[in-house]
């Protein structure tokens, strides 16, 4: 039999992971029993009831939807985009047309870069600060009105901090502009379930939507949530299989991975405490770095509300950062921000946090990450993913 290449990297890639700290924020490890799901028979199936032998398919997805309308106390859950990033195109697609404004946070201050241009879309920038990545409600109001934006998406993938989401609601409604408010929560899906952040549906948000294998240790995959029939049908039509009006984004929803995501959601809602974790060993992490000389964002804020800590570098910095600390076995990513989702699915607490430090600030003063590798080794075996 041919030798496989692709069986080599993956075991190596395999070593990597188990041997080294990932504190990449908008990752986080699956558990042994989500892996199977992913791994399983369904991987391959259809579930329209169209399709012989489906009938187990049609059960898990409708399973899945109460769990996640349990975990995020929605009247409607959809579990069939293949990404967060899917999320925003259906209510793109659903809710506005083309030449239509919508508005969203700008990527200088921490929002999510998505091309609404390449959709024809007017894009309506969220006022807001871009070092402290806070949101003017009032002036947002305004711009939102002005341009005429029936569609807003709050929510960031820099978020160390909750939006205002029922400031903005109050304001839209006391300017009487008719809105639909989406809260694109991929970064804090995991901390909301666990009422450790911020409760956009509850706050004003019309919509919930997100990736779900950052804070929330699903597969990589996509959730909206919504307590509206009528939005929930509008969504439903772009992420179903729909034979009367014709196919959009999403004809057969990948099974096995929904099934994963279902065994993530039971395995959120067993563990609550989950979300107030991840904050704390945020709030360590930051702490200690800060301690260290590592120059870190907001600590007269508290650092983070989060899972996120943001380093406060230059973009040369924080990719050299990356670069280095990847040769120590330690993950971050290129734009200076730190999370420790992973981590504390993983079971670290504070204590290993100031060991993550320890290394992180050990590279930025220079000393050779491969002189740290098996530091970084024996942390990670402390803590097995199996
Ligand atoms: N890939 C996601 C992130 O890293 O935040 C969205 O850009």
């Amino acid at each position: 039999m041919r030798k496989s290449i692709i069986e080599r990297i993956l075991r190596e890639h395999e070593e990597l992971r188990a041997t080294g700290i990932n504190l990449v924020a908008s990752e986080n490890f699956l558990s042994p029993r989500v892996r199977a799901a992913l791994a399983s028979d369904l991987a391959g199936r259809y579930q329209a009831e169209g399709y012989g032998g489906s009938r187990h398919a049609r059960e898990i997805v409708a399973a899945v939807e109460g769990l996640a309308r349990e975990a995020f106390h929605a009247g409607h859950a959809l579990v069939s985009p293949l990404s967060g990033n899917l999320c925003v195109l259906a209510c793109l697609a659903a809710f506005t047309s083309p030449g239509d404004a919508v508005a969203m946070l700008p990527f200088d201050a921490g929002g999510y870069p998505f091309g609404l241009e390449k959709f024809h879309r007017r894009r309506v920038s969220i006022p807001a600060d871009a070092r402290g990545l806070e949101i003017d409600a009032e002036s947002a109001v305004k711009a939102i009105t002005r341009a005429g934006a029936r569609l807003v998406f709050l929510g960031a993938s820099f978020i160390p901090f909750p939006h205002p989401v029922a400031e903005m609601r109050r304001g839209l409604e006391k300017a009487g502009h008719d809105a639909i408010l989406v809260y694109d929560g991929s970064h804090v899906l995991g901390l909301i379930a666990c009422g450790g952040f911020q409760d956009p549906l509850r706050e004003g948000a019309d919509i919930l939507v997100g990736s779900t294998h950052k804070t929330l240790f699903g597969p990589q995959g996509g959730l909206a949530l919504t307590d509206s029939d009528q939005l929930a049908q509008a969504l439903r039509k772009m992420l179903e299989l729909d034979l009367e009006a014709g196919i959009a984004l999403v004809d057969n929803p990948h099974l096995n991975r929904i099934a994963a995501l279902g065994l993530a959601l039971e395995e959120v809602l067993e563990d609550p405490s989950y979300g107030a974790r991840v904050v704390e060993n945020a709030r360590a992490l930051a702490g200690a770095l800060d301690r260290l000389g590592v120059p870190v964002r907001f600590r007269e804020r508290g650092y983070t509300a989060s899972h996120q800590v943001l380093l406060d570098l230059d973009a040369a910095e924080a990719g050299r950062l990356c670069r280095d600390l990847e040769e120590a076995g330690v993950f971050i990513d290129a734009w200076g921000r730190v999370g420790t989702a992973e981590a504390t699915h993983l079971g670290m607490g504070p204590r290993e946090m100031e060991e993550a430090a320890a290394l992180i600030a050990e590279v930025r003063e220079g000393r050779p990450g491969r002189e740290l590798r098996a530091r970084a080794a024996e942390l990670a075996r402390r803590f097995p993913r199996a």
